[in-house]
């Protein structure tokens, strides 16, 4: 453990290192609450605990703790224990210390045994919150892919299209929104079965990474429906790269347990323009016509 001392007597500050050595850790000192703030900003990123006086000149403990709470809850920063010790055993100087974002309060003289333990219990509750936060991201990353093809989530898709929005209406650019649906998709599950119908949707998304480039947003909008982003591109080009992709996905047969199953999809596009009034809603609304026309007059082709 990295522990932060504070403390403006010298003989207090010498015997918790003298306790803290003992328990392996690390330790940095301070000798007020100034002090505090500054290595606090300095190495809080890699800080496990702050042992904090309560009454030091200048800038106390509790204002120090209050300013590091404001600090971290500004930049969004891991949970870091403060314990304040305090010669007050005052009812009042308890709650203040608690209120200001201390996690526990022990009185002077400091017990070797107790300080340990509540150590050990900071300890406990840093390592519960540790595997909370690695949960919720790998329970994110769960809810933003799509578990078949890799692309993004529906929802994931959905903000990054938001997320292009902002970006390009604050450049003044356009950019193309995609609509794919594959074509009589339901008659290769009814003849080549479901595990067929999987490998042709996997398939087709490699098509549309190989066919214009690794890094281009795709997202499963529904089951054999896909949504991809194409920035930076006028109408026209926006049209040219999307037909290039339909004559890949045309051209490029998947072949599952022997036989090869042709498959070819309907675009529908949309152009974001900046000085439109469009939201995700708009957009995908109009994508989706263009997709309807697409089926409506023949499927294979791109409509926008
Ligand atoms: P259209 O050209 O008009 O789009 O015809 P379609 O047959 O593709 O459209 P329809 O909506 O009738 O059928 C879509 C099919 O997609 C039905 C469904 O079983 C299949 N499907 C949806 N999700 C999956 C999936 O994850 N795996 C497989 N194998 N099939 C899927
Ligand atoms: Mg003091
Ligand atoms: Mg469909
Ligand atoms: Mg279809």
């Amino acid at each position: 453990m990295k522990v932060l001392i504070v403390d403006d007597t010298n003989t207090d500050r010498v015997l918790l290192k003298l306790y803290l050595s003992k328990l392996d850790c690390v330790v940095i000192e301070a000798h007020d609450g100034q002090e505090a703030i500054d290595l606090f900003l300095e190495h809080g990123q890699d800080l496990d605990l702050i042992l904090m006086d309560v009454t030091m000149p200048n800038v106390s403990g509790i204002e120090a703790v209050k300013a590091i709470r404001s600090i971290q809850e500004s930049q969004k920063q891991e949970w870091l224990p403060v314990i304040f010790l305090s010669a007050s055993s005052e009812e009042e100087s308890i709650v203040e210390g608690i209120l200001a974002g201390g996690d526990d309060y022990l009185i002077k003289p400091i017990s070797q045994k107790i300080l340990s333990v509540k150590m050990l219990a900071m300890q406990r509750i840093a390592d519960m919150r540790r595997r909370l936060v690695e949960t919720n991201l790998a329970l994110e990353r769960l809810a933003s892919t799509d578990y078949l093809t890799g692309v993004a989530s529906r929802r994931a898709f959905e903000s990054a299209l938001e997320q292009a929005m902002l970006h390009f209406r604050e450049i003044h650019m356009p950019f193309a929104c995609g609509m794919f649906d594959l074509d009589k998709f339901k008659a290769v599950n009814d003849t080549f079965g479901h595990d067929a119908g999987d490998e042709v949707l996997i398939k087709v998304v490699q098509c549309v990474r190989a066919s214009l480039n690794d890094k281009v947003i795709i997202g499963r909008l529904g089951g054999e429906e896909f949504g991809v982003i194409l920035e930076n591109l006028n109408e026209a080009d926006a049209f040219a790269a999307f037909d290039k992709v339909r004559k890949y996905i045309e051209s490029h047969v998947t072949t599952f347990e022997g036989h090869d199953i042709p498959v070819t999809v309907s675009i529908g596009v949309a152009m974001f323009h900046s000085v439109e009034n469009d939201n995700i809603n708009t957009l995908i609304k109009r994508a989706d016509q263009a997709l309807y026309e697409a089926k409506r007059s023949g499927r294979n082709r791109v409509i926008y």
